[in-house]
């Protein structure tokens, strides 16, 4: 039986990467200070650790007796790492750093979530991984930062590591009551209130969304490329440890205001825009090509977003019924 380490396991997507793992029959543990992750995401066989995973002592403990590491603790907001420039470096390259320490020290390969915000706005769309890396964000930054430190860490520490730079990621358990969360999660919920979605700017910047179970597959995938195959325990790792990187993506794009109009159509209505201001620093269009990641990772298709976002729709109504009871 294989054994895994997910930082950051109790949040949106770290969650359903736990459920599948231990769904394989895996032994999961989780390292997550439950800042924005919850307790209740996680299923009863999932181990929790409460801590900080730039602690470097709390993560080479968490990181005892482990066969592979997913690495998805971060302040995973643009918005928050303006707002905190600095405590968001800390725990966003800071903790980056302290997974791969202690992986050196363990002999333990990582699997790392990288983000689109490395490229800041590209010229060529769809972005392929040889495009430029030109942040917008600190957020952005600090993700490339990551992964600098993982090439260093494979060419000079032997640290295999497979970092993946997901584009907007979607789905159940996004939180639709924080102003940090993903935009599709936040108008779901302006329009389940009954009330208009802000768009910020004119609405025509283009995003990639993924559905969050194509993410946990290259998740899993990479793993078994560089650590443990399969919840049976296979290790398949390379004898040169390799650093590898690759977008996790669609390769469709969808304008923020085609998005509004897609959900208030799967409410049965039609969105009133409220027009905000723009976003400092928002990338205009970002859309990625995924064919790097499928050829390498054996992805399939991603799950259209029509059926994902009715996926969210669902999960929304049965949280009202749970309320509701
Ligand atoms: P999330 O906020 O739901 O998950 C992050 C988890 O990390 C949470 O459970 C949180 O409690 C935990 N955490 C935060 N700071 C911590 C700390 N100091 N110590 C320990 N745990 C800490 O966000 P998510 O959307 O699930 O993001 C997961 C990863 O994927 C992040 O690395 C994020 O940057 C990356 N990512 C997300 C998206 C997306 O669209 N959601 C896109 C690209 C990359
Ligand atoms: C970035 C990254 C993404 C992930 C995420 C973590 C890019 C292209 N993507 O997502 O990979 O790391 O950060 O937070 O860098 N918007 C509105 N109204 C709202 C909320 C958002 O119009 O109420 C717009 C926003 O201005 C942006 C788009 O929707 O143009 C997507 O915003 P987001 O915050 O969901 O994600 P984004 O692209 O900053």
């Amino acid at each position: 039986m294989a054994r895994f380490l997910v930082t950051g396991g109790a949040g949106f997507i770290g969650s359903h990467l736990v459920d599948a793992l231990a769904g394989a029959g895996a032994k999961v543990r989780v390292l997550d200070d439950l800042s924005t992750g919850r307790r209740e995401n996680l299923p009863a066989a999932a181990r929790l650790i409460v801590g900080d995973v730039a602690d470097p002592g709390t993560v080479r403990a968490a990181m005892a007796g482990v066969d592979g590491c997913f690495h998805l603790a971060a302040i995973a907001s643009v918005a928050r790492a303006a707002e905190d420039w600095l405590g968001t470096h800390r725990v966003n390259l800071g903790g980056t750093i302290a997974v791969l320490d202690a992986a050196r020290a363990r002999g333990v390969p990582v699997v790392y979530a990288s983000s689109a915000a490395v490229y800041g706005d590209c010229p060529d769309q769809p972005i392929t991984e040889t495009a430029p890396t030109r942040p917008l964000s600190a957020y952005g930054a600090d993700k490339l930062g990551g992964e600098l430190h993982a090439a260093v860490a494979a060419r000079v520490f032997g640290v295999a590591n497979v970092g993946l730079r997901f584009f907007n990621v979607y789905g159940p358990r996004q939180d639709p009551g924080s102003p940090y969360s993903g935009v599709i999660s936040i108008f779901a919920g302006q329009l389940r209130r009954g009330e208009p979605v802000e768009v910020f700017g004119d609405g025509g910047q283009t995003r990639d969304f993924v559905a969050v179970a194509d993410v946990v597959a290259a998740l899993r995938a990479a793993m078994g490329r560089i650590g443990p195959g399969d919840a049976a325990g296979r290790i398949t790792t390379p004898a040169v440890p390799q650093a590898l990187v690759f977008n996790v993506c669609t390769g469709i794009a969808t304008s923020i205001r085609a998005l509004a109009a897609e959900l208030a159509a799967l409410e049965g209505g039609t969105a009133v825009i409220r027009e905000g201001p723009a976003r400092p620093g928002d990338i205009r269009h970002s859309v990625g090509c995924p064919d790097a990641a499928r050829a390498a990772l054996g992805l399939g298709p991603p799950m259209p977003l029509r059926a994902g976002l009715a996926g969210v729709r669902a999960w929304l109504d049965a949280g009202l019924r749970l309320e509701r009871t």
